[in-house]
């Protein structure tokens, strides 16, 4: 037996974990974790679930043509020839009927890594071949992304924060973050029960009693969801009002915030932002918010870290302009153990070489959410192009974007869809061509982690399942058929290209690499804009005003929201009074194992509810139910639980759709009951504080949806 080194290259929070592969025989029999990373970078239960993954009865082993309608499941098996020759004369007839932008690219991070990820690939394909439109943003993060450099400029992508700095930190505030089960880097579970096990108060402000608020938080405070902003703003009125901020401090690093204190305390004539006016909006009674904000400002220092999920709701930008009021508020903007309160793993990678995506100046491009919009609207909806095909690698959007029967429906508009896939997928049964994609036990690459100053490195461990072949193996037998010659390869081998990416990183032992896995930079804790925070002028952002900007007129400029950080009212919905979040969960990345009808899928998913609310619509433990809104309907089974707050309801989000004859899904996939709307300019994703009703059976009133 051996073992090797590996990762799995999931987007998965971690990105880029510390793996070993036992092998015997040519067969991979387990994975466990890598010591070579130490004591604090380390590898979750997915990455542990690989061998399970490569060798699953379900994955798809040959490609195959569509026989049967889209969705229908109906394909039969066909060699590799006859496939890519269909996918090249295909695609060079649409492109010469429509142009070259009328090709979508729809492929996401089913795979990350220098070389393999799969969204650089396929963009680089069907660039090389002629172009593509592509889109911009992502589910993930989209409506910080459009904020953030308003706040800090160019450099909003520095202002994260390293794990191991959690050392020094005197309290440390996860808002939104669930980080034993999301994790946000490799590091940061370990490092977060280092510091419990060293005293420090941990807050974890969550609608549920997570993993983390259960083993790792000393204190949760619950709060509707969709409501932060509202939080954060009475946070800041007892800071204000209690005179515990330093202005003049704030006011060398930081422009606006004296007229965010104005508006804060109603003395520009509005309503002051009390903590009594907050707990009618989040249900945390204004003593606790009280509470909260006195320990907030009497511990230094205090790292506040986001999740992503309080950006993911109507407004969602607010939330991580308030962060960053918060940690200048309290003196913990840019200090060691403090934060900035922005995206925690916002901090440059390690040097290394990457596929480039060879875009074009002034590609076509329009926002993932409204993928399914471009798709039915084209031109005629101010779309840029009119989409005839699309093209997916490493994701299944189908299922993960915003209203799945939106999403059907432009699946059936299309003339031509490719995907390369190791499971059939909802959106692979939506596709003509399926191709069968290597795993990630199957391919050689270089791993750059969502947060951390190291690279990882993994041979390809284990021989193809079947005929799968890798994103980047098809691609270059495809670009040589439509013509590119070797302008998709660059005229290297795989194994050629991490001989490359590795000569141009500061990798300095390539051997020493490849042996232990794992290459760990000098500098492990760094802090986000440190050095403007403790010289301002020294080192000013490249904002207009060279300081963060709390107050911004270019932001009110092109989004038409207020220049000052508020609460964004949505107003209530009768209709639909419970508010339906569709967080992550720990055993899963996405919709991988997503399939219910799978031995490997979820069996024990539900909807989990609040005994309060379960008993006024008569639901037992294990009743059926459905949940709707006017997006479409669900059928689950309910889960009676205290550990989420009354009027909050949770669905973890991944599980793939499958229709009834009605069109109701009855798996539980979350995004029936999302949509395109979006939030800012932006048009970035919601997908937590939905709101929704819940009825018990899966008959009945309730069932109509308008
Ligand atoms: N296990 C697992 N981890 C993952 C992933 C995965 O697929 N599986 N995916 C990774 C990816 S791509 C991303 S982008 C990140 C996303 O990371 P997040 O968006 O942060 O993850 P979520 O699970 O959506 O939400 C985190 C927590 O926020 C809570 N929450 C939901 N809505 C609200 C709200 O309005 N206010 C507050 N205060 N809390 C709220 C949820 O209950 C949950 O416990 O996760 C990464 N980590
Ligand atoms: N309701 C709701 N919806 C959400 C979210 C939410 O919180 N709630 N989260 C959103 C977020 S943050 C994200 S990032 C998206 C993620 O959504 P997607 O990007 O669609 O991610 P996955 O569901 O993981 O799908 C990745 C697919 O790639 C395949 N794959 C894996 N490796 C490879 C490979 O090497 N090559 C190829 N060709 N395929 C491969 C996997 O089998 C899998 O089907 O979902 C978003 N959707
Ligand atoms: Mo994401």
């Amino acid at each position: 037996m051996k073992s090797v080194p590996v990762f799995c290259g999931k987007d998965c929070g971690g990105g880029a974990c510390p793996l070993l592969l036992e092998i015997e025989g040519g067969r991979g029999l387990r994975v466990l974790a890598n010591p070579a990373g130490g004591h604090f970078i380390k590898a979750c239960r997915r990455g542990f679930d690989l061998v399970k993954e490569h060798y699953a009865p379900d994955r798809l082993t040959k490609p195959l043509i569509r026989t049967g309608p889209r969705g229908s499941g109906l394909f039969r098996e066909a060699g590799w020839v006859e496939a890519l020759a269909l996918i090249a004369a295909r695609l060079g007839d649409i492109r010469a009927k429509h142009g070259a932008a009328s090709v979508l690219s729809l492929a996401s991070s089913g795979c990350v890594g220098a070389l393999h990820g799969s969204q650089a690939l396929t963009k680089r394909f069907l660039n090389v071949t002629g172009g593509c439109t592509v889109f911009s943003g992502n589910y993930s993060k989209g409506a910080a992304q459009a904020v953030l450099p308003y706040l800090f400029g160019s450099r909003w992508n520095e202002s994260g924060t390293d794990a191991a700095t959690m050392k020094s930190s005197a309290m440390i505030i996860l808002w939104g973050a669930n980080l034993l089960d999301t994790r946000l880097g490799s590091e940061m579970p370990r490092r977060l029960l280092e510091a419990k096990q060293r005293g420090v108060p941990i807050i974890a402000i969550d609608p549920r009693r997570t993993t983390t608020v259960k083993h790792a938080a000393t204190w949760w405070i619950p709060c509707r969801p969709g409501t932060d902003a509202a939080l954060m703003l009475a946070v800041l009125h007892v800071l204000l009002s209690e005179s515990l901020v330093d202005l003049t401090r704030i006011g060398a690093i930081a422009t606006g915030f004296d007229s965010l204190a104005r508006s804060v305390l109603g003395q520009d004539g509005g309503t002051p932002r009390t903590p009594e006016w907050a707990e009618t909006i989040c249900g945390v009674p204004a003593a606790e918010i009280r509470r909260f904000a006195h320990a907030y400002a009497a511990a230094h220092p205090a790292m506040l870290i986001p999740g992503f999920s309080i950006q993911r709701v109507s407004a969602g930008e607010e939330t991580y302009r308030l962060t960053a009021a918060l940690q200048l508020a309290t003196g913990n903007f840019g200090a060691r153990g403090g934060s900035t309160g922005s995206l925690n793993n916002s901090l440059p990678t390690l040097r290394v070489g990457t596929m480039s995506a060879m875009m074009s100046p002034g590609q076509p491009s329009i926002p993932v959410l409204r993928w399914p919009d471009a798709i039915l609207q084209g031109t005629s909806g101010g779309y840029p192009t009119d989409i005839h095909a699309v093209y997916l690698a490493g994701g299944n959007f189908l299922n993960q974007g915003g209203g799945v029967r939106k999403s059907m429906a432009a699946f059936e508009a299309l003339d031509f869809a490719v995907c390369h896939e190791l499971f059939l997928t909802p959106t692979a049964r939506h596709c003509d061509v399926v191709l069968p994609a290597a795993s990630p036990l199957e391919k050689e690459d270089i791993g750059i982690p969502w947060l951390g100053n190291y690279l990882l490195y993994k041979p390809a461990a284990l021989p193809p399942v079947g005929s799968a072949r890798s994103d980047y193996d098809i691609y270059c037998d495809l670009s040589n058929l439509m013509g590119a010659g070797s302008e998709f390869c660059g005229g290297r081998s795989a194994a050629q290209w991490i001989d490359a990416f590795l000569a141009a990183s500061e990798v300095p032992d390539h051997e020493e690499f490849r042996r232990t896995g794992i290459y760990l930079a000098a500098e492990q804790e760094r802090v986000g804009l440190e050095d403007f925070a403790s010289d301002p002028t020294g080192h000013p952002l490249d904002t207009p005003s060279g300081k963060v900007e709390i107050e911004s007129e270019s932001y009110a400029r092109v989004t038409g929201f207020p220049a000052l950080p508020g609460w964004r009212d949505r107003g209530a919905d009768a209709r639909h009074p419970l508010s339906l979040i569709t967080p992550k969960r720990a055993e899963k990345t996405h919709s991988q194992l997503g399939d219910r009808s799978s031995p490997l899928g979820p069996a024990d998913h539900a909807l989990h509810m609040h005994p309060a609310d379960a008993a006024r619509r008569g639901i037992g433990p294990g009743d059926e139910a459905r949940i709707f809104n006017q997006n479409g309907v669900v059928h689950i089974r309910v889960t009676i639980t205290e550990d989420i707050m009354p009027g909050v309801v949770s669905l973890h989000e991944g599980v793939w759709v499958q229709l009834d004859e009605n069109g109701e899904d009855r798996a539980g996939s979350a995004n029936m009951l999302t949509d395109t709307e979006g939030t800012g300019p932006e048009r970035a994703c919601i997908m937590h504080a939905l709101p929704v009703e819940v009825a018990r059976g899966f008959s009945g009133p309730g069932t109509i949806v308008t």
